[in-house]
């Protein structure tokens, strides 16, 4: 995944993938998933950031396995997690969020399992 935002996958963060998908804690696969949402880097993740990067990904992939969401379903996720109603999701949202939906983190953290 692209993290330093140049559109292409460098050796780098190849090699840090690998190492968060073999040794990242949930806790870390998560932090590592909620900087890719976090488009435009501000520390928070709003809507547009979450339909935008899930439909990136849902137009890559061309496994039957994941899962294809509605804009409107990624927003009832989002107000989910969304816990204090501030319109963006917090890193700690985010991590609890998840946590305690296990359908959500399977297509949040497709990319690092
Ligand atoms: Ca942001
Ligand atoms: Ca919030």
């Amino acid at each position: 995944m692209d993290v330093n935002k140049d559109e292409k996958l460098d050796f780098r963060e190849y090699i840090s993938l690998l190492a968060l998908r073999a040794h990242g804690t949930i806790d870390q696969k998560l932090a590592w998933t909620y900087n890719l949402y976090d488009a435009d880097n501000n520390g928070s993740v709003t809507i547009h950031e979450v339909v935008s990067l899930i439909s990136v990904v849902q137009s890559l992939s061309t496994s039957k396995r994941k899962e294809f969401l509605s804009d409107n379903q990624i927003k009832q996720l989002f107000d989910v997690m969304d816990l204090d109603g501030d319109e963006t999701l917090s890193l700690d949202e985010f991590t609890k969020g998840c946590k305690e939906n296990p359908t959500l983190m399977r297509i949040i953290t497709d990319y690092v399992q």
